[in-house]
C-alpha cells in the first residue's frame, strides 16, 4: 500500500499521554473494608435455600387447614421486604446523610463508600510496600487522529497494578495500564495496527470496530512476538477492543481490554462537546502469600466479582470527581468490558438527551434514565446539566455501584 502513513502526537497510539497527563495522586493502602464484619455478611448458599424449604414445609404439614393464618404471614412478609428494600435503596442513594449534600470534601452516604462485596474482609490487604502508585485513569477523552492511516501500537504487558485501596493485582495489559489505552479514531481511516507480546504467556487482539478474519488476525503471539495487519474502521461507534487469547474470559478478567471510539465521517450529530470516556469492568481477587492479588476463577465463574470500576480503580472518581461545566453539552463515551455484568448506567439527577446504541448515530434515542450496555457493548450517551453540583453516576445493577462503579460528574 502506498498510503501515507501519518502519525500525530494527538493519537492515542501515544500511550504515555494517557498515563501521564494527570496529575499524581497516591491512595495510600488501608483496610477499608475491615469494618465489615463477618457476622453482617449474608450467604445465599443451595444448602440454606433447601434448610428454608423444609422449615416451610414441615409448618405446612402441622397447620394443613389454617389459610387464615397463612394469609396473615404472607402479607406481612411482603410488607416487611418492601419496607427492607426502599430502606436499602434510600441509604444507598445517600438519603440519610443529609449533611453529605452540603460538604464540599465528604461524600459519606454516596454508594461505593466501602467495599460491600462478601468478601469484603479478605480485600485491600496488600502490603504498602508492595502498592505500587496509583494515578487516576484520564477519563477526558484524546483528541481524535488525523490523517488517512493510523497507526495504533499495542504492547502485551504483564503488570502489578492498584487496581482499589490497598489492593494490589497482578494484571495483564495493554501497554501497560487497565484499561488499555483510549484509541480515538474517525470512520474511514485505516488503521495500521501492530501487537507487540512483550508478556510471558501467548495473547492476541480482537477489535470489535473491526470486520477482519479471526483466523488471520486475532491468533495469539507468543513472548517475543509482533504481528501486524490492517483494517479500516467502517462504522462509527463505541468499540471493545480486546485479548482473545484461550481463555479468552481470563485474559479479559485480568485487565486486557479497551476502548476505540470511532468518530462519524462527519463529526457527531450535536456538534462539539466536552468529552469523556468511562470503561466498566469487574475483577476477581484472592490473596496471594505475598499479599499482592490474582485472578479467583471460582468467583470469576460464578460472576461474584470483588469490585466493579470505572477505568479500572474502584471509587476512583468519587475521590477524584470529572470536572464539566453548567449548560454545556457533556458527551460519554461507556464501554462495558465486563466480562460478565451488564452495566445499568445512570446519573443521579440528570437524565441523557440522547443516547446512541453502540455510539452510532444511526441508533438513537433520547430522554434515557438509565441505559443497558452489555458486556463487550458500548454506548454514546448525552446530557447537559443546567445547574452546578455533584451529579454521581454509577451502575444502577448496584452490587456494581457498592464494590467500586461510582463516580462523581462535578458541574461548575
Ligand atoms: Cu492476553
Amino acid at each position: 500500500m502506498s498510503a501515507p502513513v501519518q502519525q500525530s502526537p494527538d493519537t492515542s497510539t501515544d500511550t504515555s499521554a494517557a498515563t501521564t497527563s494527570s496529575s499524581s495522586r497516591h491512595h495510600s493502602p488501608a483496610s477499608a473494608s475491615a469494618q465489615f464484619a463477618s457476622s453482617e455478611r449474608i450467604t445465599y448458599s443451595p444448602r440454606a435455600d433447601s434448610r428454608s424449604q423444609s422449615l416451610t414445609s414441615r409448618w405446612f404439614r402441622r397447620h394443613p387447614g389454617d389459610s387464615a393464618a397463612l394469609a396473615v404471614i404472607g402479607g406481612t412478609l411482603i410488607v416487611a421486604l418492601t419496607v427492607v428494600s426502599l430502606v436499602i435503596a434510600l441509604a444507598a442513594n445517600g438519603a440519610f446523610a443529609p449533611n453529605a449534600a452540603n460538604s464540599n470534601n465528604s461524600m459519606a452516604g454516596m454508594p461505593g463508600m466501602a467495599n460491600y462485596s462478601a468478601n469484603a474482609a479478605t480485600l485491600g490487604k496488600t502490603a504498602a510496600a508492595k502498592m505500587p502508585p496509583h494515578t487516576t485513569y484520564p477519563a477526558a477523552a484524546p483528541a481524535t487522529a488525523t490523517g488517512s492511516v493510523v497507526n495504533v501500537n499495542l504492547t502485551a504487558q504483564e503488570k502489578l497494578l492498584a487496581i482499589a485501596k490497598g489492593e494490589a493485582y497482578n494484571a495483564w495489559t495493554f501497554n501497560g495500564t487497565v484499561p488499555g489505552p483510549v484509541l480515538h479514531v474517525r470512520q474511514g481511516q485505516t488503521i495500521h495496527f501492530t501487537l507487540t507480546n512483550d508478556g510471558t504467556l501467548p495473547h492476541s487482539i480482537d477489535f470489535h470496530a473491526a470486520q477482519t478474519p479471526w483466523d488471520k488476525n486475532y491468533q495469539s503471539i507468543g513472548p517475543g512476538q509482533t504481528k501486524s495487519f490492517d483494517w479500516v474502521a467502517n462504522y462509527p461507534g463505541v468499540f471493545m477492543y480486546h485479548c482473545g487469547t484461550p481463555p479468552a474470559m481470563d485474559h479479559m478478567a485480568n485487565g486486557m481490554y479497551g476502548v476505540i471510539i470511532v468518530d462519524p465521517t462527519n463529526g457527531w450529530p450535536n456538534g462539539a462537546a466536552q468529552e469523556y470516556v468511562l470503561v466498566q469492568s469487574e475483577f476477581y481477587t484472592k490473596q496471594n502469600a505475598d499479599t499482592t492479588y490474582s485472578l479467583d476463577e471460582n468467583k470469576l465463574m460464578a460472576v461474584t466479582p470483588d469490585y466493579v470500576t470505572f477505568n479500572g480503580y474502584a471509587d476512583q472518581y468519587r475521590t477524584d470527581p470529572i470536572q464539566a461545566k453548567a449548560g454545556e453539552r457533556i458527551r460519554l463515551f461507556v464501554l462495558n468490558a465486563g466480562p460478565s455484568q451488564f452495566s445499568a448506567f445512570h446519573v443521579i439527577g440528570a437524565i441523557f438527551s440522547d443516547f446512541y446504541v453502540d455510539g452510532n448515530p444511526a441508533n438513537h434515542m433520547v430522554g434515557d434514565q438509565t441505559v443497558t450496555i452489555p458486556p463487550g457493548g458500548g454506548a454514546m450517551l448525552e446530557l447537559t446539566i443546567p445547574d452546578a453540583g455533584k451529579y454521581p453516576f454509577v451502575t444502577h445493577s448496584f452490587s456494581g455501584a457498592m464494590t467500586g462503579a461510582v463516580g462523581v460528574l462535578e458541574v461548575q
